[in-house]
């Protein structure tokens, strides 16, 4: 394959609404580059950037997956990213390294939920966009409209640069506004150059005016210019097109079916002329080194600076083994080049390059600054690394990515599934650091957290189809905890006489109630030697032990203090098992004496909804005992965050849904324990006898 100058490189991050027809898109786009063999098809399985057995089943994209294709000279990396909402965070990788989002607006529904939602994924990386209105050949597919609700919802700088021509069944060309030329599109996507239509010719003229206008604020010297004649040459207009777009204060719009290819052509001429190559971006900021304090450095897109390279996605493939896929930003690479990832301190010796086109890997022998590749097999290397020139370090920053909202507990079916679960997940977590899995202490579980309930229902599927590992899903438990609200001395008192020699130890104890959160103190203030030193600690593991089964519902006791104060011996029955069965007793004579109670989980919550849902979402968050703690306003949606108790929040994304009509999205951390209110108490008892969770009382 060619090697690219970093201008003729083009990377796009393909952004919008789920179903809004990225992948179909792009697809069409390489069909009619020649970048593939046969017009890959959503419909039937056959697109080249959603290739995973699940993602052809769902018919949705559920990870990002690249493609490639040349057009006039120039290498066009797209990237393609889910819309639907459980994993549009992936969309956020993505942009991380494109110097241009492709945002995909349907053209019969106009910008949705996924649109803004990306869109504003986009503003986090200050990524230039280029708009397409996509579907322009279904029925009720409307431009104008489409293209009114983006200026409404994000801009007035977006202005079309090709207006359709017929609508419907009969879209079948374009008009050009920056060059004022018309093109009719045969079946294979060919254009042909026609005249322009008298009907709908204001508009082209309206829409031109805009561009002029928006163009000559850009500059002073342009404004005057304009002032003066009411227009401006076409050899100003062009060259200030690219870099308007560069500085986000244009995003121009194109008109295009992907199933019909009409536009296609105009759309990547498009890109070529106008989206910003890699060079346009500023230089990249990082640190010399993982030290706190260590001196920022940057680097500029360009072959001739050291190399360096940001890792933006792992997948694991299923033949060729773990393939990390990385941004080159400055210097060139050529394969087998040893190089240092500066994120973990460790050398990789890189093979060969590759240029991906799907799941497909072409191999290359070297790339240049702005280029996107693809390694097999490093070493060491994850998704957020940054590889870097040895002699010249550089560690860029990682993305960061949201807690996740949704935590189930797997339980693997067979004694094998369980063997094989963690190597499995790791794989699986390795390619989506959206994921998390964990085993909680307390419960025993292993608890799978995604961004929605799709995303872990997913993974449980890959289990299953890729590693052959079945488990079920399940809400998780809730780890309640118990402690004590009251002081109360006690004595615990441990005889038994079997025969020859028998069992002696004798305690007397306080137990007090502590802070949330400051566990178990254990203090000795025995006087003289009522209970010889050796025995004490018998004593505190005795209590710790009964503690660990609760007072109340089995779950573990917490937040207490526990002063020895008293005690007796026997010089030939006292051993360290009697004393320990002494503490035991001590606790519990003590239950009935320190009021126990049940403390359950409090999550802090966050729910980012439309305005007009909120009232809505306090009313559900107050029935599950939530407590609001503020809201914030964030463009047209509200940030609504209260502290709930867990056990009230398993249920709720279906509930959000239901509210938002799927425009909300939440997520929630662990923030404290509180006592539980005495009903709900009650019930927590009884569901725990009902589990068989509380011990009978133990024989010693
Ligand atoms: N009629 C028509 N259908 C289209 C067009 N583009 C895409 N589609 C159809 O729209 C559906 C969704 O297309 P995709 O390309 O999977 O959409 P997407 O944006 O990648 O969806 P996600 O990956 O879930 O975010 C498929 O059935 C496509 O065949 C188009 O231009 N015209
Ligand atoms: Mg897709």
């Amino acid at each position: 394959m060619k090697v690219y100058p970093t201008n003729q490189i083009r990377n796009l991050a393909c952004i919008g609404h789920g179903h809004s027809g990225k992948t179909q898109l792009i697809s069409s786009l390489l069909h009619l580059a020649g970048a593939t063999q046969r017009w890959g098809k959503v419909d039937e399985g056959t697109t080249t950037t959603d290739y995973e057995e699940d993602s052809i089943a769902r018919k949705i994209t559920l990870n990002t997956a690249l493609a490639h294709c040349e057009w006039r000279e120039h290498k066009i990396n797209f990237i393609d990213t889910p819309g639907f909402s459980a994993f549009v965070p992936h969309a956020r990788p993505a942009l991380r390294v494109s110097d241009c989002a492709l945002v995909v607006v349907d053209g019969v529904s106009g910008v949705e939920v996924g649109t803004e939602k990306t869109w504003a994924y986009a503003n986090e990386f200050i990524t230039p966009r280029v708009m397409v209105i996509n579907k322009l050949d279904k029925e009720r597919a409307n431009y104008g409209a489409a293209l009114d609700s983006a200026r409404r919802t994000f801009s007035r700088a977006i202005v079309p640069f090709t207006l359709p021509i017929g609508q419907e069944a009969n879209f079948r060309g374009v008009v050009d506004i920056v060059h004022m030329k018309a093109y009719e599109f045969d079946e294979n996507g060919k254009a042909r150059e026609i005249d322009i239509p008298a009907t709908g010719r204001d508009v082209v003229d309206k829409e031109r005016e805009r561009l002029i206008e928006i163009i000559a604020e850009s500059d002073d010297a342009l404004m005057e210019k304009y002032f003066e004649s009411g227009t401006l040459p076409e050899e100003d207009i062009i060259p200030n097109i690219s870099k308007a777009i560069a500085a986000s204060r244009l995003c121009p719009v194109f008109a295009v079916s992907a199933a019909t290819l009409v536009g296609l052509s105009a759309l990547l001429d498009g890109i070529v002329d106008y989206a910003p190559a890699p060079d346009a971006h500023e230089a990249e900021r990082g640190k010399a080194s993982l030290e706190t304090d260590a001196e920022e450095v940057t680097r500029g897109y360009h072959p001739e600076e050291p190399f360096s390279a940001y890792v933006f996605r792992t997948v694991a493939d299923p033949f060729a083994g773990r393939i990390n896929v990385m941004k080159v930003i400055s210097g060139h690479v050529k394969s087998d080049a040893t190089v240092q990832n500066t994120t973990r301190g460790a050398q990789e010796r890189l093979g060969a390059l590759h240029s991906m086109q799907g799941k497909q890997l072409d191999k290359i022998d070297e790339a240049n600054a702005g280029d996107i590749i693809a390694c097999v097999k490093l070493r060491e290397t994850q998704t957020g690394d940054t590889l870097s020139d040895k002699a010249a370090p550089i560690v860029y920053h990682p993305i960061e990515y949201p807690e996740a909202a949704i935590s189930f507990s797997i339980e693997p079916k067979s004694r094998q599934d369980e063997e094989k679960i963690s190597t499995a997940l790791h794989k699986i977590l390795e390619e989506d650091p959206s994921l998390r899995f964990a085993r909680d202490a307390q419960t025993k579980e292993f608890l799978l957290s995604g961004s929605g309930q799709l995303h872990v229902e997913t993974v449980v599927e890959k289990l299953k189809n890729r590693y052959h590992v079945e488990v079920a899903l399940h809400p998780p438990k809730v780890p309640y905890k118990e402690t004590i609200t009251a002081r109360a001395e006690v004595q615990g008192r441990h005889k038994k006489q079997t025969g020859g020699r028998g069992q002696f130890g004798d305690c007397k104890v306080v137990f007090e109630p502590l802070g949330r959160g400051e566990g178990f103190v254990f203090e000795d203030k025995i006087f003289g030697g009522s209970v010889p030193q050796q025995f004490r600690p018998a004593i505190e593991k005795g209590i710790i032990e009964a503690a660990s089964h609760g007072a109340l519902a089995g779950y573990p006791l917490v937040d207490f203090k526990v002063t020895l104060v008293d005690g007796s011996y026997h010089n030939v029955d006292s051993d360290e098992h009697s004393f320990r069965a002494a503490g035991r007793k001590a606790f519990r004579n003590a239950v009935e004496k320190v009021k126990p109670t049940i403390l359950e989980p409090i999550m802090h919550v966050e729910v980012v909804a439309p305005v007009e849902c909120s009232g809505d979402i306090m009313g559900d968050l107050n029935s599950r005992r939530g407590r609001m703690e503020g809201m914030e306003t964030s463009g047209k949606n509200q940030v609504v965050k209260a502290r709930v108790p867990m056990s009230e929040m398993l249920d709720y994304q279906s509930k959000l849904n239901s509210i938002t009509a799927a425009r909300g999205s939440y997520h929630m951390e662990f923030s404290h324990y509180d006592p539980v209110p005495g009903q709900i108490a009650q019930k927590i008892v009884e569901q725990s006898r009902a589990e068989g969770r509380i011990r009978a009382e133990e024989e010693d």
